[in-house]
Protein backbone atom coordinates (compact mmCIF):
# COMPACT_ATOMS: atom_id res chain seq x y z
CA UNK A 1 0.00 0.00 0.00
CA UNK A 2 1.61 3.32 -1.13
CA UNK A 3 1.78 6.63 1.26
CA UNK A 4 -1.91 8.29 -0.11
CA UNK A 5 -3.55 4.94 0.05
CA UNK A 6 -2.86 4.63 3.84
CA UNK A 7 -3.76 7.99 4.71
CA UNK A 8 -7.12 7.85 2.65
CA UNK A 9 -7.99 4.53 4.61
CA UNK A 10 -6.38 5.78 7.49
CA UNK A 11 -8.91 8.59 7.77
CA UNK A 12 -11.50 7.04 5.84
CA UNK A 13 -11.66 4.27 9.34
CA UNK A 14 -11.46 7.68 11.66
CA UNK A 15 -14.27 9.66 10.07
CA UNK A 16 -16.16 6.17 10.45
CA UNK A 17 -15.57 6.21 13.80
CA UNK A 18 -15.86 9.68 14.54
CA UNK A 19 -18.98 9.92 13.33
CA UNK A 20 -20.78 6.72 14.36
CA UNK A 21 -23.02 7.75 17.27
CA UNK A 22 -22.61 4.21 18.81
CA UNK A 23 -19.51 2.02 18.91
CA UNK A 24 -21.38 -0.56 17.47
CA UNK A 25 -21.55 1.07 14.31
CA UNK A 26 -18.03 1.11 13.93
CA UNK A 27 -17.88 -2.92 14.29
CA UNK A 28 -18.58 -2.66 10.46
CA UNK A 29 -16.06 -0.47 9.42
CA UNK A 30 -13.64 -2.19 7.16
CA UNK A 31 -11.93 -1.98 3.61
CA UNK A 32 -11.62 -5.69 1.88
CA UNK A 33 -7.80 -4.48 1.51
CA UNK A 34 -6.80 -3.41 4.84
CA UNK A 35 -9.35 -5.53 7.11
CA UNK A 36 -10.67 -4.38 10.35
CA UNK A 37 -8.15 -1.74 11.54
CA UNK A 38 -7.72 -0.59 15.41
CA UNK A 39 -9.87 2.28 16.63
CA UNK A 40 -8.17 5.05 17.60
CA UNK A 41 -8.36 5.55 21.93
CA UNK A 42 -10.42 8.20 22.44
CA UNK A 43 -7.77 9.79 25.49
CA UNK A 44 -4.44 9.50 26.11
CA UNK A 45 -2.90 6.08 27.66
CA UNK A 46 -2.23 7.90 30.92
CA UNK A 47 -5.55 9.59 31.17
CA UNK A 48 -7.34 6.78 33.32
CA UNK A 49 -4.68 6.86 35.94
CA UNK A 50 -4.78 5.94 38.60
CA UNK A 51 -7.23 3.25 38.23
CA UNK A 52 -5.77 1.82 35.27
CA UNK A 53 -2.03 2.14 34.54
CA UNK A 54 -0.44 3.44 30.98
CA UNK A 55 2.07 0.44 30.44
CA UNK A 56 -1.27 -1.49 31.06
CA UNK A 57 -3.58 0.51 28.80
CA UNK A 58 -0.30 0.95 25.74
CA UNK A 59 -0.40 -2.57 25.91
CA UNK A 60 -3.76 -3.81 26.01
CA UNK A 61 -4.79 -1.48 23.60
CA UNK A 62 -1.89 -1.69 21.02
CA UNK A 63 -0.61 -5.08 21.73
CA UNK A 64 -3.73 -7.43 22.92
CA UNK A 65 -6.45 -5.89 20.75
CA UNK A 66 -4.45 -4.84 17.98
CA UNK A 67 -3.96 -9.22 18.12
CA UNK A 68 -7.48 -9.88 17.51
CA UNK A 69 -7.72 -7.61 14.71
CA UNK A 70 -4.53 -9.61 13.23
CA UNK A 71 -5.95 -12.79 14.02
CA UNK A 72 -9.83 -11.32 12.47
CA UNK A 73 -8.27 -10.40 9.41
CA UNK A 74 -6.29 -13.48 8.69
CA UNK A 75 -9.01 -15.46 9.57
CA UNK A 76 -11.53 -13.27 6.59
CA UNK A 77 -8.59 -13.41 4.70
CA UNK A 78 -9.94 -17.16 4.22
CA UNK A 79 -13.54 -16.69 3.16
CA UNK A 80 -15.22 -14.80 0.33
CA UNK A 81 -18.51 -14.88 2.29
CA UNK A 82 -16.56 -12.97 5.85
CA UNK A 83 -15.80 -10.43 3.51
CA UNK A 84 -19.30 -9.20 2.66
CA UNK A 85 -20.09 -9.21 6.39
CA UNK A 86 -19.50 -6.74 9.29
CA UNK A 87 -18.24 -7.78 12.43
CA UNK A 88 -21.59 -7.17 13.99
CA UNK A 89 -23.12 -9.60 11.68
CA UNK A 90 -20.70 -12.37 12.00
CA UNK A 91 -21.61 -12.61 15.52
CA UNK A 92 -25.08 -11.85 15.70
CA UNK A 93 -25.00 -15.05 12.60
CA UNK A 94 -22.32 -16.73 14.03
CA UNK A 95 -23.67 -20.14 12.72
CA UNK A 96 -23.39 -18.73 9.51
CA UNK A 97 -19.81 -18.40 9.77
CA UNK A 98 -18.06 -21.37 7.79
CA UNK A 99 -17.08 -23.90 10.61
CA UNK A 100 -13.66 -24.15 9.95
CA UNK A 101 -13.35 -20.46 11.08
CA UNK A 102 -16.08 -20.06 13.36
CA UNK A 103 -14.02 -20.56 16.71
CA UNK A 104 -11.37 -18.05 15.05
CA UNK A 105 -14.24 -15.38 14.89
CA UNK A 106 -15.63 -16.16 18.05
CA UNK A 107 -12.26 -15.67 19.67
CA UNK A 108 -10.56 -12.61 17.72
CA UNK A 109 -13.99 -11.25 16.04
CA UNK A 110 -15.11 -10.91 19.75
CA UNK A 111 -12.17 -9.79 21.30
CA UNK A 112 -12.19 -7.02 18.49
CA UNK A 113 -15.42 -5.86 19.80
CA UNK A 114 -15.46 -6.52 22.78
CA UNK A 115 -12.40 -4.13 23.71
CA UNK A 116 -13.85 -1.72 21.14
CA UNK A 117 -16.63 -1.12 23.26
CA UNK A 118 -14.61 -1.28 26.34
CA UNK A 119 -12.65 1.56 25.45
CA UNK A 120 -15.67 3.74 24.66
CA UNK A 121 -17.28 3.59 27.80
CA UNK A 122 -14.33 4.59 30.03
CA UNK A 123 -13.51 8.26 30.38
CA UNK A 124 -10.60 10.26 32.55
CA UNK A 125 -12.75 10.62 36.28
CA UNK A 126 -16.35 8.93 34.94
CA UNK A 127 -19.45 10.83 34.61
CA UNK A 128 -22.56 10.69 36.69
CA UNK A 129 -25.03 7.84 36.17
CA UNK A 130 -27.64 9.37 34.77
CA UNK A 131 -30.34 9.30 31.44
CA UNK A 132 -32.48 6.55 30.32
CA UNK A 133 -30.46 3.98 31.11
CA UNK A 134 -30.29 4.65 34.91
CA UNK A 135 -34.00 4.55 34.67
CA UNK A 136 -34.54 1.33 33.14
CA UNK A 137 -31.48 0.75 35.91
CA UNK A 138 -33.73 1.14 38.85
CA UNK A 139 -36.54 0.08 37.52
CA UNK A 140 -35.19 -3.50 36.54
CA UNK A 141 -33.01 -4.15 39.53
CA UNK A 142 -34.54 -1.77 41.90
CA UNK A 143 -32.03 0.67 42.37
CA UNK A 144 -28.55 1.97 40.93
CA UNK A 145 -26.24 0.76 43.92
CA UNK A 146 -28.48 -2.56 43.19
CA UNK A 147 -27.96 -2.83 39.77
CA UNK A 148 -24.47 -2.03 40.51
CA UNK A 149 -23.52 -4.28 42.82
CA UNK A 150 -25.55 -7.16 40.47
CA UNK A 151 -22.73 -5.82 37.87
CA UNK A 152 -19.61 -6.20 39.72
CA UNK A 153 -20.33 -9.39 41.44
CA UNK A 154 -20.57 -10.66 38.27
CA UNK A 155 -17.27 -9.27 36.95
CA UNK A 156 -15.71 -10.42 40.27
CA UNK A 157 -17.01 -13.95 41.03
CA UNK A 158 -16.98 -15.00 37.39
CA UNK A 159 -14.00 -18.14 36.81
CA UNK A 160 -11.50 -17.36 34.68
CA UNK A 161 -11.35 -15.16 31.70
CA UNK A 162 -13.90 -12.80 30.08
CA UNK A 163 -16.07 -10.30 30.76
CA UNK A 164 -18.94 -8.45 32.98
CA UNK A 165 -21.68 -6.95 30.72
CA UNK A 166 -24.83 -4.61 30.94
CA UNK A 167 -27.21 -5.93 27.65
CA UNK A 168 -30.69 -5.07 26.12
CA UNK A 169 -31.40 -8.50 25.31
CA UNK A 170 -34.22 -9.78 22.43
CA UNK A 171 -37.46 -8.41 24.63
CA UNK A 172 -35.58 -5.02 25.49
CA UNK A 173 -34.81 -5.71 28.97
CA UNK A 174 -31.46 -5.17 30.43
CA UNK A 175 -29.72 -8.11 31.84
CA UNK A 176 -26.19 -8.38 33.75
CA UNK A 177 -24.15 -11.18 33.22
CA UNK A 178 -20.34 -12.59 32.70
CA UNK A 179 -19.62 -14.21 29.53
CA UNK A 180 -16.34 -16.66 29.08
CA UNK A 181 -13.48 -16.19 26.91
CA UNK A 182 -13.83 -13.34 24.22
CA UNK A 183 -17.41 -14.68 24.09
CA UNK A 184 -19.65 -11.74 22.90
CA UNK A 185 -23.64 -11.17 23.93
CA UNK A 186 -24.31 -10.41 20.59
CA UNK A 187 -24.00 -14.04 19.60
CA UNK A 188 -26.76 -14.58 22.41
CA UNK A 189 -28.62 -11.94 20.31
CA UNK A 190 -28.40 -8.99 23.13
CA UNK A 191 -26.89 -5.58 22.18
CA UNK A 192 -23.71 -5.05 24.74
CA UNK A 193 -23.97 -1.24 26.02
CA UNK A 194 -21.09 -1.82 29.48
CA UNK A 195 -18.68 -4.38 29.29
CA UNK A 196 -15.78 -4.98 31.92
CA UNK A 197 -13.01 -6.85 30.70
CA UNK A 198 -12.05 -8.96 33.94
CA UNK A 199 -9.20 -10.96 31.77
CA UNK A 200 -5.89 -10.87 34.04
CA UNK A 201 -4.26 -8.66 30.90
CA UNK A 202 -6.20 -5.79 31.91
CA UNK A 203 -5.39 -5.83 35.44
CA UNK A 204 -2.30 -8.13 36.47
CA UNK A 205 0.46 -4.90 36.40
CA UNK A 206 -0.85 -2.60 38.67
CA UNK A 207 -3.30 -5.19 40.52
CA UNK A 208 -1.74 -8.58 39.94
CA UNK A 209 -4.71 -11.52 41.98
CA UNK A 210 -6.77 -8.55 43.49
CA UNK A 211 -9.46 -8.45 40.81
CA UNK A 212 -11.91 -6.82 43.18
CA UNK A 213 -10.06 -3.95 44.11
CA UNK A 214 -9.64 -3.66 39.82
CA UNK A 215 -13.00 -3.93 39.56
CA UNK A 216 -14.18 -1.53 42.49
CA UNK A 217 -11.24 1.35 40.93
CA UNK A 218 -13.21 0.40 37.77
CA UNK A 219 -16.30 1.86 38.67
CA UNK A 220 -14.42 5.51 38.82
CA UNK A 221 -13.96 5.37 35.23
CA UNK A 222 -17.14 4.72 33.31
CA UNK A 223 -18.16 7.14 30.36
CA UNK A 224 -22.50 7.14 31.76
CA UNK A 225 -23.42 9.38 28.34
CA UNK A 226 -21.90 6.50 26.32
CA UNK A 227 -23.61 3.59 27.75
CA UNK A 228 -26.72 5.77 27.72
CA UNK A 229 -26.18 6.59 23.82
CA UNK A 230 -25.50 2.81 23.61
CA UNK A 231 -28.52 1.96 25.64
CA UNK A 232 -30.97 4.17 23.41
CA UNK A 233 -29.39 3.03 19.63
CA UNK A 234 -30.26 -0.49 21.13
CA UNK A 235 -33.77 -0.12 22.53
CA UNK A 236 -34.62 2.13 18.69
CA UNK A 237 -32.77 -0.50 17.07
MN1 LIG B 1 -8.67 -7.46 27.14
Amino acid sequence: MNRRNFLIQGSTALAGILLANSPLRAYGQHDHQAGQTLPPLPYAYDALEPHIDKRTMEIHHGKHHQGYINKLNAAIARSHDLQHMTLEGMLRNINRVPEHLRQSVINSGGGHANHTLFWSIMKPGGSEQTGKVAEAIQSTFGSLDAGNEMFTKAAKTHFGSGWGWLVVDENKKLQIYSTSNQDSPLMKGHTPILGLDVWEHAYYLNYQNRRADYVDAWLNLINWEQVNTNYLAAMNG
